[in-house]
């Protein structure tokens, strides 16, 4: 019994529920998700946004114009470097190896790899042969990695032996049994069981079907599928076409001043769109600049990093800015080369982003964005009061923004309301999910961001709280929906209400909320944290803290008031 969601019904939506209506909006075939009615296509087109290029068509460019310069640095265990034309070799030798087990247009491929250089080579193989990337996060486990397996019907997933302790191999043999249409698992690494990555690439690079720019995938096609942050019990999947993601990389970069001379540091995992694309290894790559991957992002870790690659640039979350800039002052490393910093994925503090700049002697650039698309930026133009209390303003000039009341009427200019936004690098849909889509997106295929902003004269975003039930643990998104319908699976929780507690250092914490049963005997917090961590879900999804009550505070209608709950939680001494 869950009464806490105040959404509908969670099910899953499946792949037939995307069945064209005369209401419906514009679909592609194969695309699994509504698109961009024709009328926006042609103007995104006739703009210059989207160039009808392809990443595996952008990669093969670089390799071409700058075949020696080196494009990519995996530090660690031992330094390995790839030039562009290395890296352009060796994604057709394995594009080749995976066409020749029988991977092709269209094809998922589950991709959970930490930041190794292999992530880099297998991505842009996929991209050459038309298969999809489906990004996981390095945190992720067994329980994640069989959903997006079964739910995009994977036929091959890309692990690494071992990580952080774990070893990825068993449950990969597990999720596989158990994934009927999953043919295949790479590992990076000892493969065990499954096939090494390293024999993939062994094949000589024959004809790759995709070599041949009119056997490769379509620019307005999907390039891959991203996670999204999610208020659901499971992630909604995000199709994004090389057009889309291609206009935010070159409209980021321009804003970032990305060019051959940038030195990118992927602190954060190389899997999550900020560290991706604003502008991130993709942006970086696609100006031909180098991207230095960082195998863990505290100073220790990558201030000799930066000191040792020349890294000038880089993106961080709140909470790991807030650690750089504390740790810089005592460095013996030189960070000199830095010459921006992005921190984004959850509200920076005015305070803390105004000590950025002076500890770390470069610029600090507020990113706001969302898988989704939209991505706002403040500007290396703007003065510093903009940078430390906005957080930027659209890529582009046909984002469209619309911030509204609970009743999609447009507040007043400067007051705070909901982000709803439609653009040339914004989703029309989830992807296999029509009766989300309908809750997600207005009629007019505005996305509703669930973000509260207002609009400051100069047109820069504030973000002022959330309206999704969302908990943003330093970046980390969770959905209390998930995590509940975990511990209700318990035999002694009776009900349950997961919430944000205010955090000095990661800005949110979640909170479980209990009610046990009369009947359940003794319960322990320990007990349930164990609980949702043996269900095999990544470790941030585990409640920070748990707390027995005897009954929920209730709404008007007799719903579970999370609101109530939220307040209750924030002014609780013992959080
Ligand atoms: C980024 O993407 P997601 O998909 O993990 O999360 C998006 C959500 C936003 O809707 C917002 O709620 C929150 O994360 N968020 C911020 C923020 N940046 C993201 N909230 C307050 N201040 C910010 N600066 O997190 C993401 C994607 C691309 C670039 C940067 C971040």
């Amino acid at each position: 019994m869950n009464s806490l969601s105040d959404s509908a019904n969670p099910v899953e939506d499946g792949p037939s529920s995307e069945s064209a209506s005369p209401t419906a909006p514009a679909t592609t075939p194969g695309l699994d998700a509504p698109t961009w009615p024709a009328e926006f296509a042609e103007r995104y087109r006739a703009a210059g946004h989207w160039r009808g290029e392809t990443f595996g068509q952008l990669l093969r460019e670089r390799a071409a114009a700058h075949p020696d310069r080196i494009a990519l640095v995996d530090p660690a265990p031992r330094r390995r470097t790839w030039t562009y034309r290395e890296l352009d070799e060796r994604a057709d030798r394995l594009a080749s190896g995976f066409a020749a087990r029988g991977l092709g247009r269209g094809d998922r491929v589950v991709l959970h790899l930490p930041n190794v250089g292999e992530f880099v080579e297998v991505v842009f193989a996929l991209f050459r042969i038309g298969a999809l990337p489906v990004f996981a996060l390095p945190a992720h486990r067994e329980a994640e990695i069989r959903h997006f397996c079964a739910f995009t019907e994977a036929a091959a997933y890309v692990t690494c032996d071992r990580h952080t302790g774990w070893d990825h191999r068993e449950p990969a043999s597990r999720v596989q049994r158990d994934t009927p249409t999953l043919r295949h698992v790479f590992v990076v690494g000892e493969p065990g069981t499954h096939t090494a990555l390293a024999q993939v690439a062994e094949a000589a690079p024959g004809s790759v079907p995709a070599t041949c720019p009119s056997a490769g995938p379509e620019p307005h096609e999907l390039a891959f599928l991203q996670l999204s942050g999610g208020t659901t019990g499971t992630p909604k999947l995000i199709p994004r076409t090389h057009d889309d993601y291609l206009y935010s990389l070159h409209g980021s970069n321009e804003i970032c001043g990305v060019d051959e001379h940038t030195r990118y540091l992927v602190a954060l995992p190389a899997a999550h769109n900020f560290p991706m694309s604003s502008p991130g290894w993709l942006g970086t790559l696609a100006a031909g600049g180098r991207v230095v991957l960082c195998p863990r992002p505290d100073p220790a870790t990558a201030f000799p990093l930066v000191a040792r690659e020349g890294v000038t640039m880089t993106g961080l979350v709140p909470p790991l800015a807030l650690l750089w800039t504390e740790a810089a002052a005592g460095t013996p490393e030189d960070l000199r080369s830095l010459e921006l910093v992005l921190v984004g994925g959850a509200k920076y503090s005015e305070e803390a982003a105004r000590r950025l700049e002076p500890a770390l002697g470069c610029r600090l650039m507020q990113v706001f964005g969302m898988a989704e698309g939209l991505v706002n930026y403040t500007r290396l133009d703007d003065d510093t009061e903009t940078v430390v209390t906005t957080q930027g303003r659209p890529i582009s000039p046909d984002d469209e923004i619309r911030i509204v009341d609970d009743a999609d009427r447009e507040v007043p200019e400067g007051a705070s309301g909901h982000l709803l936004t439609r653009g040339p690098y914004t989703i029309r849909g989830y992807w296999r999910a029509a009766r989300h889509n309908a809750r997600s997106f207005t009629p007019d295929g505005f996305y509703r961001t669930g973000d509260l902003v207002r609009r400051t004269p100069g047109g820069h975003l504030v973000v002022e709280g959330r309206a999704k039930d969302q908990i943003n643990r330093g970046g980390e998104k969770i959905a209390p929906e998930e995590v509940e319908n975990i511990l209700l699976a318990h035999p002694a929780v009776h009900d349950v209400s997961v919430v944000a507690v205010p955090d000095a250092y990661l800005g949110e914490r979640s909170l479980a909320y209990v009610v046990p049963r009369a009947d359940g005997g003794p319960l322990k917090p320990a007990d349930l944290k164990r609980f949702v961590r043996e269900r095999g879900v990544a470790a941030y999804k585990v409640p920070d803290v748990v707390e027995f009550v005897t009954a929920f505070p209730q709404t008007g209608v007799g719903k579970v008031s999370k609101t109530k709950l939220r307040s209750a939680a924030a002014t609780a001494p013992q959080h």
